[in-house]
């Protein structure tokens, strides 16, 4: 018995696939790039019926939606064995818990929400190339302006949260990747740059971002 994930190269389930593969849990992706269209996202239909990624079904045949809801489920249940017992979460009598929590919250509210508008801008913009335009810059600059704003509450040490990794480092490893992209992202937020990096280059995962993410220029 395995997990599903429904999943697509360079998206938001990269994080909890990369969770999965360090937590040495057995799953299968079912391929299903919603951005490209309605065919794609009547695959997910059956499991979201919000039509988006990620989604996690469990071996008991459990269904997760939400990305942040989905890594720290995972986290919280279960440990790795190649990384020393330590797991991928702070426990919820940690003094780390709540940081991790706000900051885990506030990467789908404040960032990754923005990509349903910035997918198919006529969303909100309507049929307007300008408008259309014009919501991109937005939204590509409010990214960027959030991306900053957490960069200079947190202290990070090796990772996020301190010492050790977390999902949290994963989430912000894959989503910095996405528009601006790493060059704005290594500007606006330095601290997080150094952390990321050390992600990218993770030894446990070297093999899964070259299948998952692969990096195209920065
Ligand atoms: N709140 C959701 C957002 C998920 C999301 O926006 N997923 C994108 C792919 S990375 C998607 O499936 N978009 C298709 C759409 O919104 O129509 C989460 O955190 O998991």
């Amino acid at each position: 018995m395995s997990f599903t994930v429904y999943g697509a190269a360079g998206s938001g389930s990269v994080p909890v696939e990369a969770a999965l593969t360090l937590l040495g849990l057995d799953y299968t992706v079912v391929e299903a790039p919603t951005w490209e269209g309605e065919a794609e996202r009547d695959k997910v239909a059956p499991v979201n019926p919000m039509r988006q990624l990620p989604v996690l079904v469990t071996p008991e045949g459990e269904i997760l939606t939400e990305s942040a809801a989905i890594l720290i489920w995972l986290a919280d249940r279960h440990h790795p064995a190649s990384r020393a017992g330590a797991g991928l979460a702070p426990r919820p009598d940690d003094a780390r818990r709540g940081q991790f929590l706000r900051w885990m919250s506030f990467v789908p509210a404040a960032i990754y929400s923005m990509y349903w508008v910035r997918d198919v801008p006529s969303r909100l913009a309507g049929d307007d190339p300008e408008d259309q335009a014009r919501i991109l810059q937005r939204t590509e600059d409010r990214i960027a302006e959030c991306w900053g704003m957490m960069d200079r509450q947190i202290a990070p040490g090796r990772f996020l949260l301190g010492e050790s990794l977390t999902v949290l480092d994963l989430y912000v490893a894959v989503a910095s990747r996405w528009t601006p992209r790493r060059a704005r992202f290594y500007e606006v937020a330095p601290k997080m740059a150094a952390v990321v990096r050390r992600v990218d280059e993770l030894s446990e995962l070297r093999g899964f971002w070259a299948e998952r993410f692969p990096f195209e220029a920065e």
